[in-house]
């Protein structure tokens, strides 16, 4: 994309309203927009990022076997009547009419509709297990919307959902989801540590939240110094094993992680002093077992293969997807702007030309951005480098490319690396390989 035509409103000043770095950055970058309390626009740079931040929580989804569908985000007030969610959800379900004074819901999460849709068709053991997910907007009306898109009120979410014929098997979709997840954030560039946490709502007895260590983030969390250490998915981790995926259960079950809610003392005291940490961190996924808790009340159930009909055993699993636009962003920064992980930046490269006009500048520029395609973003204004500069920084692409009268008449570019901030000059063949990775 061309600079000069885009639309990446970015800003000068920082809003006054935001209160943590990640909204600041996402607001001066242009990545969204917002048009109520706690609801935003995505716009270009954003939305490329969100729908990359999607498609690795989608690809890892189906590699752990769960099957993608789409739900809709209004759904009727009787499924959540049959559940006996509605009145217990409060005023957080944004609550509608439609034409015929029926009662509707714009749905904060799937468990009853996706329960619905699957006794329609489920009628026996062999329908089990299936895992469905979709990638969706929900709507919670939260008492406080803030730090952007990090408590949205409508935000986008992928929920997963298990079903499973034993209480053993519904426990291996469980652990499947746990690695799946390990492996969806460490794609992002992220480590978030699985702690056990409180089911709310959702409800159950088994539970774990995933949680990146920040300053800012809303969850205050207990754990053993050790667990930051767990290689999770280290090099003796076979991909897909079931014996790894236990094992990976255990490292999570074993060392002591907990969120304030279900903060133990007893178990507290027993781990080390010195290895004792109390921090704050940002939720980015919660994984749930609940059992029969919406099968039962709802009437699903199959027939087992000795005859008896049996009331499937289910799971949730949820992933904050725009939320991780805005923890990833509080992860990877510096004063100057934001450091996107290759994996989830909206461009792969800045081309920055540092003298629009100049033959030999334009010429190389168009040539390295044609090599590039969509993967760059062409700073082709008339502008001074240092604004070029500074914007380059402020939407953080982990390549810039900068092509100077001196460099082009030589044939060679500067490379800048955005994490690092690590410079060479280079050949822009060498430049182009390097960003292809
Ligand atoms: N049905 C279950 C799992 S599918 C569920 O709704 N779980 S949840 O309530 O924990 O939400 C899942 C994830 O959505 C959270 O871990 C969090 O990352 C994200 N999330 C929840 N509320 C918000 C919000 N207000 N704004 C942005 N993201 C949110």
């Amino acid at each position: 994309m061309r600079l000069s035509r885009a639309f990446l409103p970015t800003l000068k000043e920082t809003p006054a309203e935001a209160q943590i770095v990640s909204h600041r950055l996402m607001l001066r970058a242009g990545l969204v927009r917002q048009t109520s309390a706690g609801i935003y626009a995505w716009l270009p740079m954003g939305w490329r990022t969100l729908q990359r931040v999607g498609q690795i929580v989608r690809e890892e989804q189906d590699r752990a076997g769960a099957q993608e569908i789409l739900m809709p985000t209004i759904q009727s007030a009787e499924l959540w009547r049959q559940s006996g969610r509605y009145d217990a959800y409060g005023p957080e379900m944004l609550r509608l009419k439609d034409r015929h004074e029926r009662e509707m819901l714009f749905g904060p999460t799937n468990e009853e509709m996706v329960t619905d849709i699957f006794r329609s068709f489920a009628k026996s053991y062999r329908d089990l297990p299936r895992n469905l997910y979709h990638i969706q907007w929900k709507f919670r009306d939260e008492v406080r919307p803030r730090f952007g898109v990090m408590r949205g009120r409508e935000f986008l979410m992928k929920d997963a959902y298990s079903f499973d014929l034993t209480k053993e098997g519904a426990e291996h979709s469980y652990r499947q989801m746990l690695w799946a997840y390990l492996r969806t954030f460490q794609r992002m560039g992220l480590r978030a540590l699985p702690m056990r946490a409180d089911t709310g709502p959702i409800g159950g007895n088994l539970s774990h939240e995933f949680i990146i260590l920040a300053e800012t983030g809303e969850s205050a969390v207990f754990y053993d110094a050790d667990f930051e250490q767990i290689d999770w998915l280290g090099a003796d981790f076979a991909p897909d094993s079931v014996q790894d995926m236990q094992r990976c259960y255990d490292l999570a079950t074993a060392t002591y992680a907990a969120t304030d809610e279900m903060h133990d003392e007893a178990a507290w005291a027993r781990v080390p002093e010195a290895r004792r940490r109390q921090g704050r961190g940002i939720e980015v996924g919660h994984i749930f077992y609940f059992g029969t808790k919406y099968s039962a009340p709802m009437g699903l159930s199959v027939q087992g293969p000795d005859g008896q009909q049996v009331q499937p055993e289910m799971g949730s699993y949820g992933i904050g997807v725009s939320r991780l636009v805005g923890a990833i962003i509080e992860a990877n920064h510096d004063e100057a702007g934001i450091k996107w992980p290759d994996a989830v930046a909206p461009f792969r490269a800045a081309v920055i030309n540092l003298k629009q006009g100049d033959a030999a500048c334009d010429a190389l520029c168009d040539k390295i951005y044609r090599a590039l395609g969509d993967d760059a973003l062409y700073d082709d204004r008339a502008e001074r480098a240092g604004v070029k500069f500074a914007d380059a920084d402020l939407m953080g692409h982990p390549w810039q490319v900068i092509v100077g009268p001196r460099g082009a008449a030589a044939g060679m570019v500067e490379l800048k690396r955005r994490m690092t901030g690590e410079r060479h000059e280079v050949s822009p063949e060498d430049a182009l390989g390097k960003i292809r990775g």
